[in-house]
């Protein structure tokens, strides 16, 4: 028979771990591509998203990105968000070894600004998709926003949250003044 106290500490216990686990992971290519990573970080934090970073490279890594691919979801992660530059097959490499939505930031480069990176990311062939944002800093910081609105279909404080983040975003447009 389990005590009143020590079923609320249970209870408590489970509540925290929920709380503690990331839900989101930032992956990207290199550490050179955490200067647009980070701020998708920024965002999640300012949302208070429990996450991760990890740098892992498609061909450099191989092996690791197949281990993290693969156990993403048992390590109850909810969303990807992967940043790559170049040939930038990380994004659509893990999209194939996991069913949780992968989301694709082109890091700039370059050739072209990085239009290298968005064609290799955007263009995913049918049956994998690869949700593709904005080459660079764009891109991270609404990877991060679209990452919180799927977790807002579940997450009511979140969700309210994301309509505040909005109106603040109208009303900096309503403050504007031309001198
Ligand atoms: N990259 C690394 N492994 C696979 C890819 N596509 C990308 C990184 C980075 C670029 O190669 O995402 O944008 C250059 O990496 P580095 O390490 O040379 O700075």
């Amino acid at each position: 028979m389990i005590s009143n106290k020590k079923k609320e500490s249970s209870k408590a216990a489970i509540l925290k771990r929920v709380k503690v686990n990331p839900e989101v992971a930032v992956i990207m290519g290199s550490k050179s591509d955490w200067i647009i990573m980070k701020e998708a970080t920024l965002i999640l934090k300012k949302f208070n998203v429990n996450f991760i970073t990890k740098i892992i490279s498609a061909h450099r890594t191989p092996q690791l990105m197949c281990d993290f691919a693969k156990n993403a979801e048992k390590k109850e992660m909810k969303i990807i968000i992967a940043g790559a530059g170049g040939s930038a097959h990380l994004p659509g490499m893990v999209a194939s070894m996991t069913i949780l939505p992968v989301l694709g930031v082109p890091i700039p480069t370059s050739f072209n600004s990085g239009l290298d990176s968005l064609l290799s990311i955007v263009q995913m062939p049918k049956g994998i998709p690869v949700s593709t944002f904005a080459v660079g800093k764009s891109g991270a910081i609404n990877a991060a926003l679209n990452a919180i609105s799927i977790l807002a279909l579940n997450d009511v404080s979140l969700k309210k949250s994301l309509t505040k983040y909005r109106e603040d975003l109208s009303n900096s447009v309503l403050r504007m003044k031309i001198t």
